[in-house]
């Protein structure tokens, strides 16, 4: 009995070593980057702590009446088929551990679904394959652009090592200020996409003629990456989600570099179609003079 005891022990552990390692392994959740994530997180560790009880009490009863009442060690079983005292207690606990875990639960999905005034406001819409951003308030406003996938073909076809960042990483980032509320707004053009990025606590469907929202405030400047989560097609893999999170005067940079960019891609179009009438007005004078010759 005794030999079993220390087994038990060495068991659990080893099983107490082995979860402790998981913590930091690259098959738990992503470091928390904004409070819902850490929300998110905290309740999923300490829900499976819960579990582990719960496994460790019904099994460690369980073995326990099993192994000391056996038949061989002469016991004999109590005859009685009905009691109301147990059957009110295995209802009332189950009871009280759900809602213990249902009301810390509640409150972060009332607050991850509370996207209300934002300090800027992004659209994204879902494509087969890719996604689009277009900033639709807040500093960065009139921004617009597609992000795509940037792995390399020959990485895909296994014709060259695999990257670090493989199939995480686009052409486009997302970029947004640190410590600011974004919301994002969601729609697609095709099928149903998600956006999906664990180390935000965001996850959300876009579905086409539809607008969903969500929201984060990234934590600390840093870049985070995501994947579409809804099947979305045959590239459904091929559409990945990239947020850099820079720092407010690095934000500002950034954005009025790109809006200048994108006044200056209006003025050179303006300059196009200036020169597309002037032209057009041209060639009618040099019909009207050729008519008039004739
Ligand atoms: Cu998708």
């Amino acid at each position: 009995m005794r030999n079993k005891s220390v087994a038990t022990l060495i068991g659990m552990s080893v099983f107490a070593l082995y979860s402790s390692m998981a913590v930091g392994s690259k098959y738990n959740f992503p470091e928390p980057q904004s409070t819902i994530a850490q929300d998110i997180y905290d309740q999923h560790i300490a829900l499976l702590w819960i579990c582990l009880a719960i496994f460790v009490g019904v099994f460690g009863v369980m073995f326990y009446s099993v192994l000391k009442h056996r038949k061989s060690l002469g016991y004999k079983a109590a005859n009685f088929h009905h009691s109301t005292t147990v059957e009110v207690i295995w209802t009332v606990i189950p009871c009280a551990i759900l809602i213990a875990m249902a009301l810390p639960a509640t409150k972060t999905v009332i607050a991850m679904k509370d996207t209300s005034s934002p300090d800027m406001t992004i659209k994204a819409t879902g494509y087969q394959w890719m996604w689009g951003y277009d900033y639709l308030q807040g500093e960065g406003e009139g921004i617009s652009f597609f992000s795509k996938l940037s792995t390399p073909r020959a990485q895909l076809e296994n014709k060259e090592p695999k990257g670090e960042n493989y199939l995480l990483e686009v052409d486009n980032n997302l970029v947004v200020p640190v410590g600011k509320k974004v919301r994002i707004i969601l729609t697609a053009n095709d099928v149903i996409h998600a956006w999906w990025v664990p180390a935000l606590g965001v996850k959300q469907d876009a579905v086409p003629g539809f607008i969903r929202d969500t929201w984060f405030t990234a934590d600390s400047p840093g870049i985070y990456r995501g994947q579409c989560a809804e099947l979305c097609g045959k590239d459904h893999g091929y559409m990945p989600i990239v947020v850099e999170v820079l720092d407010e005067e690095s934000y500002a940079k950034w954005a009025a570099g790109k809006l200048a960019r994108v006044s200056s891609g209006a003025v050179s179009l303006a300059a196009v179609s200036t020169d597309v009438v002037s032209g057009a007005e041209q060639a009618v004078d040099a019909i009207e003079e050729n008519s008039d010759n004739n």
